[in-house]
């Protein structure tokens, strides 16, 4: 049966061999069996820029440029990974998809995110979201020096970390009715489409809850799971628009 495989927030870094072993492994058998696969942001658990590629990231690009010799990979930014430019999706053979996209995978219509965009009672945030996603100050930082943008990237890393946190602000860094009406409303001519997001963490499939007033047609909305120790997962789509979790990652008897 045909099916496609949607992923977001696998923060790979030098740290996980594991989850970078996964992915790379997955991704051959991933060319046989889907047809087509969305990374929807936060793939990387930072990205400085295209001219500093670790070992570990080079790995990570030689699989997905083999799978997208064989089938379409589509590729969105996260709020850890923006910074992934030109060089990365030629190499990756990815296309780049604007945050939020509207797409049809067989017959049903679904509205792409990555997610924080959602999170609209971050203020602060969604100011720094604006600021750092402009060509301007994205062209500025790419000029600095290396050590620069490594301190760039605390800041980045510590907008979405909750280490630290109250429960007050780990609560405004989920999605709210409003950020998923706004987005609905963006796409007022497909009431009926469906929303995938990311970058919360908290993977669920919401369907009643999310028929909201203005809404015109209920609809589902899927939140993508995280990679994190026996979850490596994501949401695959079979023709039948059938949408459900998976696991690529075989839980050992000890650990259940
Ligand atoms: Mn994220």
């Amino acid at each position: 049966m045909s099916q496609t495989l949607l992923l977001s927030d696998l923060h790979l870094s030098k740290h996980t061999p594991d989850f970078n072993h996964i992915l790379q492994d997955n991704l051959s058998k991933w060319a046989i069996e889907y047809d087509a696969l969305y990374l929807l942001g936060d793939i990387f658990d930072i990205w400085l820029g295209d001219d500093i590629v670790e070992e570990y990231a080079a790995n990570i690009i030689d699989a997905l440029q083999n799978f997208s010799k064989q089938k379409p990979l589509y590729f969105m930014h996260g709020n850890r990974d923006f910074l992934i430019g030109q060089h990365f999706l030629k190499l990756a053979g990815a296309t780049l998809l604007e945050d939020p996209h509207l797409t049809k995978i067989y017959d049903q219509f679904y509205i792409l995110s990555h997610g924080d965009l959602l999170c609209t009672d971050d203020i602060e945030y969604q100011k720094f979201r604006t600021k750092t996603r402009s060509t301007k100050w994205q062209n500025n930082i790419l000029k600095k020096p290396k050590w620069y943008r490594k301190i760039l990237a605390k800041s980045i890393r510590n907008f979405s970390s909750i280490k630290g946190k109250t429960r007050q602000q780990i609560k405004i860094s989920d999605a709210t009715e409003i950020g998923i009406q706004e987005l609905k409303n963006r796409f007022a001519k497909f009431p009926e489409a469906d929303i995938i997001h990311g970058h919360t963490h908290r993977p669920q499939i919401h369907m009643e809850t999310f028929n909201l007033k203005q809404a015109a047609y209920p609809f589902s909305l899927y939140v993508l799971p995280d990679w994190r120790p026996n979850i490596c997962g994501g949401l695959s789509i079979n023709e039948d628009n059938q949408v459900k979790y998976i696991n690529f990652k075989k839980i050992s008897v000890e650990k259940m």
